[in-house]
């Protein structure tokens, strides 16, 4: 052991003399793998919506995306038979758009049988998702960080194949899933019960980002990541290109020309039809669209969420907080997790680290306040050069 840390010592020394340290993170960009149910047309747009983030963000490094699919609403059985796919082509576009080539692939359409399941006999296509997770775990030089949005069926499996190379490569597995209460069963975890009580008693470190409370995912309490913007005009001051990637998604388009689309100005009725979009015309509860991912996204990629003097309510990485804001109170907290069979969840806040953490904001309302011209700010900065 000594011999091979001194030998590694020497190599690094050796290499940084000459100048070819190359460090995945050297850039300081963290290592990420997202594993989203993210389908086109989509099915909830918020998964195409902030699949952005990680592609635009400096302080990411994409290295993957797999695709968390369920067979049922693949085919479309709570939408009257309106089929899916996996978000290949979502991910086509944004690797158009930003000049990426971040790999993607499939994990399994089917729930786990039990918690133990490793999904082994599920056909080749729903396979790859496993080799591409694992070539990027073996091939990335620093821990990478695993955001999960939607079941946790793939990393459960994924886990229970390879629990190793798991523990030895993943920095954090920031789960967005469950509820700030053990009497609401959210969708996330329902969608793959066994799968979720195995990872979230896995052992591996775990950031939770619940997306319900117990009323529900459209209430917003101190532990969960609720809220919606109130209108969706800041998407016509976007970069082109990836203001009609959103304007493809909203309106669940399945033309063939998913690229020319990008390129194409927008057309007046599709802009318009757009600009009608609400959720809460679906789902009730106020707002445009709703959002449950800006927090985890702040966490992984260092962002706080600050009011700036003579601008307003910002994301602006940590490094570079001008003194004199003020801060929005937010962030993990260290708890003890009690995991039911069904994968609900109930917690308690610790005062030692656990390797177990629960997203915390002080002030849902204001939370939302601010967010609301925070995030429209960020989005409409993405792929601008900046002052
Ligand atoms: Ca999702």
């Amino acid at each position: 052991m000594k011999a091979k840390f001194f030998s590694s010592f020497l190599w690094i020394f050796f290499c940084s003399a000459i100048g070819i340290v190359a460090y995945a993170g050297e850039s300081g960009a963290k290592p990420v793998i997202v594993v989203s149910d993210l389908y086109v047309p989509a099915q909830d747009v918020g998964d195409n919506f902030d699949i952005l983030t990680p592609y635009a963000l400096p302080q990411i490094d994409l290295k993957g995306v797999i695709f968390d699919i369920t067979e049922d609403y693949r085919n479309g059985i709570d939408n009257g038979g309106a089929e899916r796919e996996p978000g290949y082509i979502a991910i086509t576009q944004l690797n158009w758009i930003f000049g990426k080539n971040v790999p993607c692939a499939c994990g399994p359409f089917s729930v786990m049988e039990s918690a133990d399941d490793a999904k082994e006999d599920v056909p080749v296509f729903q396979q790859q998702g496993f080799e591409l997770f694992f070539r990027l775990l073996r091939e990335s030089r620093q821990p990478v960080a695993v955001v999960s949005t939607g079941s946790c069926r793939f990393l459960a499996a994924a886990f229970n194949r390879e629990p190793e190379l798991m523990r030895r490569k993943i920095d954090a597995l920031h789960i967005c899933a469950g509820a700030s209460s053990a009497s609401f069963k959210e969708w996330n975890i329902d969608l793959d019960e066994h799968a979720a009580a195995r990872l979230l008693t896995s052992g591996l470190p775990i950031c939770l980002y619940p997306c319900a409370t117990e009323n529900g995912p459209f209430d917003k309490g101190e532990n969960n990541t609720f809220w919606s913007l109130d209108s969706l005009g800041f998407v016509m001051d976007m970069k082109p290109q990836l203001k009609n990637y959103l304007v493809y998604a909203f309106l669940r388009k399945t033309d063939n020309a998913y690229l020319h689309y990008l390129e194409k100005p927008l057309s007046a009725s599709d802009s318009t039809a757009f600009l009608d979009f609400r959720s809460d015309r679906f789902y009730g509860s106020g707002g445009a669209h709703y959002i449950w991912e800006t927090s985890v996204w702040q966490q992984v990629a260092g962002l706080a969420l600050a009011h700036i003097p003579d601008e307003g309510w910002r994301l602006v990485p940590e490094s570079s907080l001008p003194k004199d804001c003020l801060r929005f109170d937010e962030g993990l907290k260290p708890v003890t997790l009690e995991v039911e069979n069904d994968g609900c969840f109930s917690f308690s806040y610790s005062d030692r680290e656990t390797g177990v953490s629960i997203y915390w904001r002080n002030d849902p309302e204001l939370h939302q306040t601010a967010l609301r011209e925070a995030l429209p700010e960020l989005y409409k900065g993405f792929l601008k050069p900046h002052d």
